[in-house]
């Protein structure tokens, strides 16, 4: 057993004082140190999204073919994907630009054996290669790239999925028009409440990650989808602010 199978998940407390001024969110070793908590307690649905990643995985993945898990962090989606498929010949490669995350990332791999190699690269998803695909994954990552990348990226997906495959993605969603984001907004904050944060961490969370997380509506997701190629667009599932979509490439 090394030493990341025997260490318990530590509590996200990284806003739990008072900052003064609140520094701008980045995936440090700090938040590494609390992700699993931190993730779980922030975004509900979740876990839900994260099993379902297993279960396309099992009904999309083609022998001889690339899995994408892009914005990997701790590997939750590549970790759900290699337990579902028995298909040969099948590599995942877990895309992430912090280092920190991917450290973390490689031991709990190491902890998991399957007959599926899990490699790990250190790059940004933009410039990345995307080719043989059967399915690739973008759990809560496309939110973190700036606004003019996205349709190039999504460009660049589209390309590399091989025919009948698939794309999910899951995002935090803005609404329309402001009174219905401002409802589901508070929806999500009382989620949080709910899951222990005090108010104090919330708005300071907040205040860390605006201008770095950009939500964009249901709406625009799909147009970009359908304008890259995908016919077949839809949102799976939703909780408050947070939706999943799947989009599957013509065969
Ligand atoms: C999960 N998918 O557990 N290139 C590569 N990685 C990036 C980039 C980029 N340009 N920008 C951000 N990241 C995971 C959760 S977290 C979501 C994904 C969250 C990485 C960043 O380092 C972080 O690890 C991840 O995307 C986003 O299902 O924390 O809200």
């Amino acid at each position: 057993m090394n030493d990341e199978s025997k260490s318990t998940v530590k509590r996200d407390d990284l806003f739990a004082s008072p900052l003064g001024n609140v520094p701008r969110f980045v995936f440090d070793r700090a938040v590494v140190d609390v992700f699993p908590d931190m993730i779980q307690r922030s975004v509900p649905g979740y876990q839900t999204i994260i099993n379902l990643c297993g279960e396309l995985a099992a009904r999309f993945v083609q022998p001889d073919s690339n899995c994408y898990d892009l914005g990997c962090s701790l590997g939750a989606s590549s970790l759900a994907i290699r337990q579902q498929i028995d298909q040969p010949g099948v590599s995942i490669i877990a895309v992430d630009n912090s280092a920190a995350m991917l450290e973390r990332c490689q031991s709990l791999l190491d902890n998991q054996s399957s007959k599926t190699p899990v490699q790990l690269l250190e790059a940004d998803i933009c410039d990345i290669e995307i080719s043989n695909a059967s399915l690739v994954v973008m759990n809560f990552t496309l939110q973190f790239i700036p606004l003019d990348k996205r349709q190039a990226l999504l460009e660049k997906i589209y390309a590399g999925l091989v025919p009948g495959g698939c794309l999910v993605i899951s995002e935090k969603l803005l609404f329309e028009p402001e009174s219905l984001n401002q409802l589901l907004t508070e929806l999500h904050h009382q989620f949080k409440s709910a899951q222990g944060y005090s108010d104090l961490e919330i708005s300071q969370k907040r205040d860390s990650i605006e201008n770095v997380l950009i939500p964009e509506t249901l709406d625009s997701h799909i147009n970009r989808l359908k304008a890259c190629g995908f016919e077949s667009a839809s949102p799976w599932f939703q909780c408050f602010n947070f939706a999943s979509l799947v989009a599957i490439k013509p065969a």
